[in-house]
């Protein structure tokens, strides 16, 4: 995979060879040896008298290397000295040190098991907490897109496909919750083809990536598919979600068939099948270019390719047009295909553009010289653009943050990053390693320079995002932050945290000073939980998910958003957002649990945290 090694299997062999300690018989054996060969020494007088310290010396070094437990018994209770030293210990060969890990990463490693009960204990509260959003959407929602649970009630904020319902299902299969999955199920078998079938207009993106995707991770996790991953033997049987899912992406699909270009319209009449721009005639660019993990596993499992068609055909058409570097603006024209002004960011409209690149080359198999490598490259040179352009350092602190080109590359910076662009960290890591562990990856020599640059950035970045939440006086962070520099200051505008030693980095406007319980955050603690086994990683999620608790949950049933993180107690508002039960709950409760539950290398996450298998090549 790795074509450009920064280092070779030689520096690695030699970095061990340099560190490994010598045991005290090593050290007698090459001295006697060093003797012999100059024998000449020992018949002048100098040359004795030096024979002599030599010899006391080591006699000095065999009583002092007598540890305070050497004649415990070893393995078949004998216990067997040498000149006050257990044999075992002086031929036992010292550890090969991992290479080119610190040894405060290895000790990282070490404490990073789940062996401390503690995690178990914290994944539970997680699991509770997701109990606790179910049930106040079953009681005064139930069927309806999101909960209001301040006014006890549901809304359909998203055309009215029971959004809640599929997006928590894989979630709590995942969590092992039956009773969720069955009540959750049942209602999808009962209603969701019906009430796809009556629909007015939905948004492709957030249908795909939450009611396509959720279904079509419970089909798999059910035992869909083979059964790669059989969680859950409750609720339907595995194929009743595969027709739910087929019924709804053949309505989606007009939002392809419609367009006179490969690039979709925004919006789908469901029960009848037609497709329109959205007003302003713009698709957004992470929008068209965010459905086709879905699409492509859908045609997988049916059989039936026009799905992966249509969806690929939208990333082989932007990979003809012009970029910045690798980035490109936050609209597209359906009408011309072209992508519309030069406003470039990470964040709204702009993020899972990236994210998909990457994903779907993985989910495709991670393979270089292979029909989907322009998409690994269109994604390495969009990194590369990242660093470059839009990577800086606030003052007077120095996080690394993510800002944005408004006007393209020849305008102005601007130091604002959305709390959406706390996805990147995460990808950033998974692109680098292909989801192995760090350790591994760098073992096997799989990381070129451009994944060890990705991966220092995705390390980075992870600390900016977490302190977008300690800067605040709920601990929970704003929609939006703005960074202090050289050329853009803004006082009066902290986050109510004064002890953060970032309060002077990091603006938050009064506007943007929301939370709606988004994921991305807590998205790439987990990755980089995963990949680094950096124990600092679970202590942030468990700060944040414990910041949620205390000021999001409403007592009858539920969390919500709030208005404004920098003030306690915080306004509130009066939503739970679908993503909370399936991304924000999910990511939590895999980042205090055991890496072998959805494996990194086995599965991709589409961008609502809907895990879908890897295809086997
Ligand atoms: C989710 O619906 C998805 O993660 C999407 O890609 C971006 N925004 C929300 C969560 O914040």
């Amino acid at each position: 995979m790795s074509k450009s090694l920064p280092y070779s299997v030689k520096d690695v062999n030699y970095d061990n060879a340099k560190f490994r300690h010598r045991s005290p018989l090593k050290v007698l054996s090459q001295s006697m040896l060093t003797l012999s060969t100059k024998r000449n020494y020992a018949s002048c007088s100098t040359g004795k008298f030096l024979i002599l310290i030599l010899i006391f010396g080591i006699g000095c070094l065999l009583l002092i290397s007598k540890g305070p437990n050497d004649s415990a018994p070893n393995e078949k209770g004998k216990v067997t000295f040498v000149g006050g030293l257990r044999l075992g210990k002086l031929l036992r060969k010292p550890p090969r040190l991992p290479p080119r890990l610190s040894p405060d990463e290895g000790q990282l490693r070490a404490n990073g098991s789940n062996s401390d009960p503690k995690w178990a204990v914290r994944q539970q509260s997680v699991k509770d907490a997701f109990d606790f959003a179910w049930s106040g959407y079953r009681k005064y929602a139930m069927g309806y897109d999101e909960l209001m649970p301040i006014s006890q009630r549901g809304v359909d904020g998203l055309g009215g496909l029971g959004a809640t319902v599929v997006d928590a299902l894989d979630t709590a299969m995942i969590m092992g919750h039956d009773h969720i999955v069955s009540e959750a199920g049942a209602w999808v078998e009962a209603h969701l083809l019906e009430r796809i079938s009556q629909k007015d207009q939905v948004n492709l993106f957030e249908t795909t990536i939450r009611v396509l995707g959720g279904l079509l991770s419970a089909y798999h996790l059910s035992g869909g598919d083979q059964g790669t991953v059989n969680m859950t033997h409750i609720g339907p049987k595995p194929d009743v979600y595969l027709n739910v899912a087929k019924d709804l992406a053949d309505r989606l699909l007009s939002a392809f068939s419609s367009s006179p270009t490969p690039i979709p319209y925004s919006d789908v009449i469901l029960r009848d099948s037609t497709a329109h721009p959205a007003p302003g005639g713009m698709s957004s660019t992470a929008e068209v270019a965010s459905v086709q993990l879905e699409f492509n596993y859908l045609s997988a499992v049916s059989g039936d390719l026009k799905y992966s068609a249509e969806a690929m055909k939208v990333l082989a058409h932007i990979k003809t047009l012009p970029k910045t570097e690798g980035l490109v603006p936050i609209y597209i024209s359906p009408q011309s295909g072209e992508f519309v002004g030069e406003n470039i960011r990470l964040g709204s409209r702009g993020d899972s553009y990236y994210e998909y690149l990457i994903k779907v080359w993985l989910q495709q198999g991670g393979k270089l010289n292979s029909n989907f490598t322009y998409l690994h490259d269109m994604y390495t040179e969009a990194m590369k653009g990242v660093r470059h352009l839009l990577v800086r350092k606030s003052i007077p602190k120095g996080l690394v943050f993510v800002g944005e080109l408004p006007y393209g590359s020849k305008g102005e910076f601007s130091p604002k990053m959305d709390h959406l662009v706390c996805f990147l960290p995460g990808t950033l890591a998974l692109g680098a390693t292909k989801g192995l562990t760090k350790e591994k990856a760098l073992a096997e020599n799989l990381l070129s320079f451009e994944d060890l640059e990705n991966l220092k950035l995705a390390e980075e970045l992870a600390k900016a995002c977490f302190e977008m939440y300690e800067v605040t006086a709920t601990g929970l962070a704003p929609e939006i932050a703005y960074f202090h520099t050289e050329e853009h200051s803004e006082d009066g505008l902290e986050g109510g945290n004064k002890s953060s030693m970032y309060a002077k980095d990091i603006i938050i406007h009064q506007a943007d000073r929301h939370n709606l319980l988004r994921p991305e955050t807590v998205e790439s603690l987990f990755v980089l939980y995963r990949i680094t086994k950096d124990t600092k990683y679970r202590d942030q999620g468990w700060q944040i998910f414990e910041a949620f608790e205390k000021y999001t949950k409403v007592k009858t049933g539920g969390y919500t958003s709030l208005d404004d993180v920098t003030e306690v107690p915080p306004r509130r508002r009066d939503k739970m957002e679908t993503f909370f039960l399936g991304e924000t709950l999910k990511y939590l409760y895999l980042l205090f649990g055991d890496d072998s539950v959805i494996p990194l290398d086995k599965f991709v996450f589409n961008t609502e945290a809907h895990p879908l298998p890897i295809k086997h090549t």
